[in-house]
């Protein structure tokens, strides 16, 4: 199956054939060779020595590193990773790619004229190459005649981004550390995957719910009949992970299909797990899943099927949910299947259907994420919670609900060995002077940048509280790529001017990197010591992520900056503590060997000796494989209550009711998007998934050769239905202009009947390439659907990303193909 697989990723969604993928390998190949020959990429170690292998990591596995005579040359995956990522390559090629960032970078105009300088030329590439020392000196001084002339709130430093995997290496740590250290600044919280459920489930389960432990995967395949993937596509998004990913759940996939487990996909795209499956494939029309799920609940409701012990027991406030679900709640509306068919195209009988299947037999109902990164995204995890609570199913083996199979394995069984722990605090703000609270918020929601630059001094509520937006001049980004992952792109250049100084701290050239004033070279993970878990819950193994090359050109690893930059402004001491790198993996490793030895768990080899082997691995006890989240709440849901205010699952929140919401009612309930299919007059006709990417993670490897496996036409594929291609007269590797009232890009078409009629599918990620800065709609050569996605609130609670609410058009491109730059580095870099 898993040799299956590996074909079917690489003949999958972008219909690429076989042959296609071998000329294209082949062209690869000759890309990475050519890539190897630019003038000036050289190791340093260049003493002859034998060629050897080096055993590290990354989010998308844990690999070899195949080291000759100081160049990383090839790479092949670790021996024990059973489904290796086909875009593990890509790891090799951003060392040498051309859009690896050399030098410390300053724009000519910010070099000239500090912060007076015009901000509107943000992005126009003219970059001057200074001295480390010179680079430094401009961010210390900064940072401290901010901290010293305005105070903490004046500086942003809510960097958020995936980053690169080891407990070392964790830029946004040490960034925080080295900010509380000098006073303080504003940060962020949450994140822009899951910022909606985050916000919801405290308030329904005492608890996020989607991270830690879940039911295991044994638990499924000896109990689980109808297994539900719905907005999830595990196949895909189970290929990387923050720490280096074990892949078990393609395992998982075997046995499932082994044991007949039935299975439906609910999503606008016919994804690869579920063909894998023979999965029932509902093609729901986007964003209308809260409906369906409450319509299968009013069957149950009326039909009385539902587990009325398991309601009682276990469950607050199912009286308000029923008088809702039958036109007695606050909008008066039944919410029969007849009423959710009309909202989600799926007819009355399939959803009659699916709430009998439902309960007739063990049911396990698996969520992703994407149908809570949308407008009002606090109802889906709630609806879907209170729909497996009246199935009545939590708790039970093979029973219930999971909100994070897709990504980590969650459902891998967890070896004994303790979980590693970041090498660095962040620490708490050194207050050199009080934080007035007009000052503005400490913290604001992450996806809120934008909203934060346009309106300083302003009120917005999150959550019950009402706050206001600091007034911030200088942003420090660094493991992050704002200008691919925050939404409305125009609108984001716009708010950008706002900041006097933007430093962006990464090894690549990213768009992020070329609207910055300071540019700073960091160096890739394998050019540094680190230390990384395989597998975020099952532990699978340590690795000792040692260092594979030199850092190329003048990078500097993230640590080596913050430290310079510490030094300068008389912080050295307190950020290092004296300890190196290799001191701080060290002193992980100590960590949770003392743990391991007091707990008696796992026996730890001394240091040395790990770092020597490279890896220590750990087994499974038997009593770990079937474990049941929720399993002791069910047997007695007085002694083991949940961490609400009621100690149960909360049908209805008497704290949500208090905020008074009109946009996060105290129960689920349906509430229109501001955009989708279903409005009356809406103004495009088509919806964009903006997913995440199958053969990237986010926007990195973008710039490798792996692009070149999915690539339509040197640009990011646009998956469009057949018909509405047809009407379009739109082929199958045309170029294609996307585009809606925020704006515009390009992109391949790839025509499938693998997404439903009236969506397209452009993933997040491609690197933003602007045709003309000056222009505020300007065309993006590439595919950036960020330049295309609104920005705004999933609702006052979350205050979460609605990046996949969003309506656009199509249309074949006639006119002159401009070039794609993004890739190659600006001018003088
Ligand atoms: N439309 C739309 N937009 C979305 C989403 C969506 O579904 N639709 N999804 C959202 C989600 S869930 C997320 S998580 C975000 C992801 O957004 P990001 O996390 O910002 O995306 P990445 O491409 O992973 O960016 C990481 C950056 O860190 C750099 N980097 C990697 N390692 C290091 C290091 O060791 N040091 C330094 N200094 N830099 C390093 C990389 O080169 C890269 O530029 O995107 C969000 N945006
Ligand atoms: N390969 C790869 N894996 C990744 C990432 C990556 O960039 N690349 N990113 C990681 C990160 S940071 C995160 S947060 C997770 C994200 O995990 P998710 O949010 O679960 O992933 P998505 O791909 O955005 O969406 C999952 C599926 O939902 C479907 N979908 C979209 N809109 C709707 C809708 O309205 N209704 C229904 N029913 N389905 C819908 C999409 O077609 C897609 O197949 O993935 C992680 N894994
Ligand atoms: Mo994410």
């Amino acid at each position: 199956m898993l040799q299956n697989l590996k074909e079917k990723k690489m003949s999958e969604t972008h219909s690429l054939s076989r042959r296609r993928f071998l000329s294209a390998t082949s062209s690869l190949t000759a890309l990475a060779a050519a890539d190897m020959m630019l003038p000036g990429v050289v190791g340093r170690a260049f003493a002859a020595e034998a060629p050897k292998e080096i055993l590290t990591g990354s989010h998308w596995g844990a690999f070899y590193a195949k080291v000759d005579n100081g160049r990383f040359t090839s790479l092949r995956p670790w021996e024990k990773d059973f489904h290796p990522n086909a875009a593990l390559d890509g790891v090799q090629d951003v060392v040498y790619s051309s859009s690896r960032i050399r030098y410390p970078m300053v724009r000519r105009a910010y070099l000239e004229k500090g912060i007076k300088a015009d901000r509107d030329s943000r992005g126009d590439g003219d970059f001057v190459r200074v001295s480390w020392d010179k680079a430094l000196d401009l961010v210390a001084g900064e940072l401290k005649r901010l901290e010293e002339q305005e105070g903490p709130w004046a500086v942003y430093a809510g960097s958020y981004g995936w980053r690169s995997s080891g407990e070392i290496g964790n830029p946004q740590i040490m960034l925080t550390r080295l900010m509380n250290l000098n006073g303080g600044a504003v940060y962020s919280s949450s994140n822009y995957s899951k910022a909606a459920l985050e916000g919801i489930m405290p308030y329904v389960v005492g608890s996020i719910d989607a991270a830690g432990p879940q039911t295991t995967y044994q638990s499924v395949i000896e109990n689980t009949k109808t297994i539900v993937f719905w907005g999830a596509d595990p196949f895909k998004t189970n290929q990387i992970a923050f720490a280096l990913p074990d892949h078990e759940e393609y395992k998982w996939f075997e046995d499932m299909k082994k044991a007949g487990i039935k299975a439906i996909f609910i999503n606008p795209i016919n994804v690869e797990a579920s063909k894998y499956l023979n999965a029932e494939w509902l093609a729901i029309r986007p964003h209308s899943d809260v409906a369906l799920a409450i319509a299968i609940c009013h069957v149950l409701l009326t039909e009385k099927l539902y587990d009325k012990e398991f309601i009682a027991n276990c469950t607050f406030g199912f009286d308000k949910f029923s008088d809702y679900l039958l036109g007695k709640g606050w909008d008066k509306v039944e919410k029969t299947p007849e009423w959710a068919a009309a909202l989600t195209e799926i007819p009355a009988d399939v959803i009659r259907r699916l709430a009998h299947q439902f309960v007739e037999n063990r049911t396990m109902l698996v969520s992703g994420w994407s149908c809570q990164r949308q407008h009002h995204g606090e109802q889906w995890p709630w609806a879907f919670v209170t729909l497996a609570s009246m199935i009545g199913q939590v708790g039970l083996p093979g029973g219930g609900f999971c909100q994070n199979y897709h990504l980590y394995s969650l459902g891998s069984p967890a070896t004994m060995a303790p979980a590693l722990a970041p090498g660095m605090s962040g620490g708490t703000r050194k207050a050199n002077k009080p934080w007035p609270k007009e000052k503005g918020a400490q913290s604001i929601p992450v996806a809120r940048v934008v909203d934060m630059l346009e309106k300083p001094g302003q009120t917005y509520e999150h959550n019950g509280e009402k706050k206001i937006y600091p007034d911030v001049k200088l942003t420090y980004w660094v493991g992050g790529n704002p200008f691919h992952h925050h939404q409305d792109r125009n609108r984001m250049r716009k708010a950008w001017r706002k900041f006097e100084t933007v430093i962006v701290q990464d090894f690549q050239w990213t768009a992020s990197a070329r609207f910055a004033d300071i540019v700073l070279p960091a160096t890739t993970t394998t050019e540094r010591d680190d230390i990384e878990m395989v597998g975020a819950n099952s532990k699978r193994a340590y690795i000792a992520m040692k260092k594979v090359v030199e850092p190329l050109f003048e990078s500097k690893s993230d640590y080596a900056i913050f430290t310079a930059l510490a030094e300068r402004l008389g912080l050295g001491q307190e950020f290092t503590e004296g300890k190196s790198e290799l001191d701080m993996v060290r002193d992980v490793y100590a960590a949770a060997k003392k743990t391991a030895d007091a707990k008696k768990t796992v026996t730890l080899p001394a240091f040395e000796e790990f770092w020597e082997k490279g890896i220590i691995e750990f087994e499974t006890p038997a009593k770990n494989q079937r474990w049941v989240k929720y399993a002791d709440f069910r047997e007695d849901p007085i002694e083991n209550m949940l961490p609400t205010g009621t100690g149960k699952i909360e049908l209805y929140s008497k704290p949500i009711e208090k905020m008074g919401y009109d946009d996060c009612p105290p129960h689920a309930s349906w509430l229109e998007p501001l955009e989708w299919l279903g409005q009356k007059d809406k103004a495009y006709p088509l919806h964009m998934n903006s997913n995440h990417p199958l053969h990237r993670m986010h926007s990195q490897l973008n710039g490798t050769r792996v692009r070149k496996i999915y690539e339509v036409a040197d640009r990011e594929p646009c998956m469009i239905n057949t018909k509405d291609a047809a009407a379009r007269g739109i082929k199958n590797g045309d170029v294609v202009r996307v585009f809606n009232g925020r704006g515009q890009c390009l992109a391949g078409a790839v025509v499938s009947d693998d997404i439903r009629p009236s969506v397209v599918q452009l993933q997040e990620g491609a690197w933003y390439d602007p045709v003309d800065i000056k222009d505020a709609n300007t065309l993006c050569k590439h595919g950036d659907v960020n330049v295309l996605t609104p920005d705004i609130g999933s609702s006052r609670l979350a205050q979460a990303t609605s990046a996949h609410t969003c309506l656009v058009d199509v249309e074949k491109y006639t006119g002159p193909l401009p070039k794609v730059t993004v890739f190659d580095a600006p001018a003088n870099a």
